[in-house]
Order: C-alpha cells, then sequence, then structure tokens
C-alpha cells in the first residue's frame, strides 16, 4: 500500500476512492455468508454508528465510531456487528490513514451503491473517539414497537416522516437472524440488490403475524417466506408514514432520490462541519467504474 499515514499525507479524493474499491471486494467476497453478500451487514454498521445521535445534545452520531468500545459495542442492537466491524478491520490494517468513522459511513455508501443502489454523496472528517464518548443504549429504535417510537427516535436525530419512510426502504436489503436480533428471515425476494420493494411487497402481500415462539413478526401468507418487524409495518398502519410508503411504492426513482438524500445526512449526524475537508459531498464511483 502506497499511502501510509504520516507527517504531510493529506488523502485525497482518489485516496478513499481505493477504499472505497477494497470495501466492494470484500463485499463480494462473502462465498456461503448469508445471500452471498457482506452489503447488508456493512450497511447496518454505517447506520448504527449513525443513528445514534441526538440533536438536543449534540451527542453520539458517527463522528467518534465509539462502537469499538464497550458498552456500546455490547448493546442488544448492535449485535452481530462484531462481524461488520471484524470486515472493516482488515481494511484500516491496510489503509491505517482513515479514521474508523469515515471508514464506517463509507461502508454503508459502497454497500448501497455496489448492492444497485443510488449514488450516496459522502465525504471524509470524522475523527475517532475515546470510550467517554459512548452513548447510552437505547438510541436505537427498538423492532418490536409502534409507530410513536419510530417517531421518538427519529425525530430525535431531526428527521421528518418522509424521510424516515425513505430510511427504512433499507430494508429491501438483508435479513434477520434468530441469533442476532431474535427475528427471523429477509424483507424481500432479493435481499443483496437494492429497490423499493420493501414498499411494493408490504402493499402486494397479505401481511399475517407468523405461529411462532420467536419474537412478534409478520409473514406474507402466500409463501410465508418473507417477513416484516412491527416497526416495518407501522409504515403502512399508520396514516402519515402510509403516503410516503405507497409513493415510494409507485416511484422507484423518486424513493431513490429521497434515500440518497436522506442516508447522505444520517451518515454525516453529529460530525462538526468544520470537521469536512471538502466543502460539499463526493460521488464516488462504483467499483465497476474504475475498471
Ligand atoms: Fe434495520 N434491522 N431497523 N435498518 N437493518 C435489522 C437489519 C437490518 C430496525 C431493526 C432491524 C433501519 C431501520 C430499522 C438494516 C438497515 C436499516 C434487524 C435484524 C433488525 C431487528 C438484525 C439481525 O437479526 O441481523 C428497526 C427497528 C428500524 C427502524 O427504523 C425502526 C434503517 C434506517 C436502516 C438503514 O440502513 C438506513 C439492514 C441493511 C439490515 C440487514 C442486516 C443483515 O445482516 O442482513
Amino acid at each position: 500500500q502506497v499511502a501510509k499515514a504520516g507527517v504531510g499525507f493529506v488523502p485525497s479524493k482518489a485516496d478513499y476512492q481505493k477504499v472505497y474499491n477494497r470495501i466492494a471486494e470484500i463485499i463480494d467476497d462473502a462465498g456461503e455468508y448469508d445471500d452471498g453478500s457482506y452489503g447488508p451487514v456493512l450497511l447496518r454498521l454505517a447506520w448504527h454508528a449513525s443513528g445514534t445521535y441526538d440533536k438536543e445534545t449534540g451527542t453520539g452520531g458517527s463522528n467518534y465510531a465509539t462502537m469499538r468500545f464497550e458498552p456500546e459495542a455490547l448493546h442488544g442492537a448492535n449485535n452481530g456487528l462484531n462481524l461488520a466491524r471484524g470486515l472493516m478491520e482488515k481494511v484500516k490494517q491496510e489503509f491505517s490513514w482513515i479514521s474508523y468513522g469515515d471508514l464506517w459511513t463509507l461502508g454503508g455508501v459502497v454497500a448501497v451503491q455496489e448492492m444497485g443502489g443510488p449514488k450516496i454523496p459522502w465525504r471524509p472528517g470524522r475523527i475517532d473517539g475515546f470510550a467517554k464518548d459512548a452513548t447510552p443504549d437505547g438510541r436505537l429504535p427498538d423492532a418490536s414497537q409502534g409507530s410513536s417510537h419510530v417517531r421518538n427516535i427519529f425525530y430525535r436525530m431531526g428527521f421528518n416522516d418522509q424521510e424516515i419512510v425513505a430510511l427504512v426502504g433499507a430494508h429491501a436489503l438483508g435479513r434477520c437472524h434468530t441469533s442476532r436480533s431474535g427475528y427471523e428471515g429477509p424483507w424481500t425476494f432479493s435481499p443483496t440488490t437494492f429497490t423499493n420493494d420493501f414498499y411494493k411487497l408490504l402493499f402486494d402481500e397479505t401481511w399475517v403475524w407468523k405461529k411462532w415462539s420467536g419474537p412478534k413478526q409478520l409473514e406474507d401468507k402466500k409463501t410465508k417466506s418473507l417477513m416484516m418487524l412491527p416497526t416495518d409495518y407501522v409504515m403502512v398502519s399508520d396514516k402519515s408514514f402510509k403516503k410516503y410508503a405507497k409513493a415510494y411504492a409507485e416511484d422507484n426513482d423518486l424513493f431513490f432520490k429521497d434515500f440518497s438524500a436522506a442516508f447522505s445526512r444520517l451518515l454525516e449526524l453529529g460530525v462538526p462541519t468544520a470537521q469536512f475537508t471538502s466543502s460539499a459531498p463526493w460521488e464516488m464511483g462504483n467499483a465497476d467504474e474504475q475498471k
């Protein structure tokens, strides 16, 4: 690796693009893991690193990458993310100059873009914090709750109803693991491709409570192979949320545009503007555009 940390080394966009490309390789190198991609779990890491932000106190968010520390690493919501942090650690070994916050949020950008999603404007500038900066438990959403909980959590980060609905569409990707959250199964038939299928399926399928000994979750009546969390279902049972969910079900371009804007902002929560080295976020190239 040519780029080394040290006096005088100021990484350029091209250096971050190299990190991007390395993460893209790792995402694809998943073998038999889940659906053959580490993309979804890396996206979940970026989201959980950022979604702890509290606009009242200005604490939390991606700036200090505090999930490296206990007890935040052990918070129930973060179960299973040790795997994602381990994958990112490999990248950190090769590109030691990047901060963990920049690395993890860039991982979310790579995951979305490489799984067929929209471009996510991103820029570096996060710095590594300390254990004392770790956030208290309970800042991330609890899947067993209803619409008022979801609003409380996302309003605390500064998002509105439209942005909440757009962000939750990320559940087109990946799956629940009984060993991590207690819930089980994927939301869509294509869990490694970024689409608006999460919304389409919410409207098009009949959702019934799954009969099992695990936590309350819904399953599609027809195939019984898909799932929805109670918090996912409020996207159609709550009138205000439903309006946006319907719009995204009907218009994939609108979903891509709104997801990109909201997710890009999520990744910058808690990062002082003065820390950013670029005045505007960058559009990183997809891996196959580099070849
Ligand atoms: Fe999520 N999510 N999420 N989620 N999430 C889980 C998995 C994934 C909630 C709960 C869960 C977002 C919002 C919410 C992803 C991205 C995003 C799991 C299963 C639970 C539970 C974990 C496991 O067992 O492995 C709740 C509640 C909310 C909420 O909004 C109320 C948002 C906003 C995002 C985002 O990225 C913007 C992804 C990706 C996964 C799949 C992970 C995997 O390993 O696969």
